[in-house]
């Protein structure tokens, strides 16, 4: 899907606003939330504008996989502890009933020690 003018995460991802950067390769970015619940907290979102999991078909298995591998290095490289004492929390909000705000495809990783403002 190619990007969307009006998407606010795909305007980070053109660089057109800025983000505090976490990651990044060819098809995944990786950026810390603006509002964190947690001490750890950033979004990895693909580069190609997908407005949420319900979009999602077969042929983003390859990208998904590969985000849901990148989430536990890119947690410890951002302090979460090690599984199972220290660990992190995913979350994808998906649709309005979801939670979702931004409609670009986001997975939220959030960790650090407990309690957490929100969750
Ligand atoms: O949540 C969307 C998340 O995106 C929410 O936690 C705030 C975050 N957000 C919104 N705008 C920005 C910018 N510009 N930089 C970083 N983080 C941002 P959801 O409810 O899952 O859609």
């Amino acid at each position: 899907m190619s990007p969307d003018p009006d998407c606010i995460f795909c305007k980070i991802v053109a660089g057109q606003i800025p983000s505090r950067k976490v990651y990044e390769d060819d098809e995944l970015l990786a950026f810390h939330d603006i509002n964190p619940w947690a001490p750890v907290h950033f979004l990895i979102v693909p580069k190609v504008h997908i407005p949420s999991m319900a979009q999602l078909t077969p042929e983003h298995e390859r990208l998904m996989g590969r985000l849901m591998v990148l989430a536990p290095k890119l947690a410890l490289e951002q302090g979460c502890l090690p599984y199972p004492q220290g660990g992190f929390r995913i979350v994808c909000n998906t649709g309005e009933h979801g939670g979702q705000e931004v409609h670009h495809l986001h997975v939220h990783v959030i960790g650090g020690p407990r309690p957490w403002r929100k969750g």
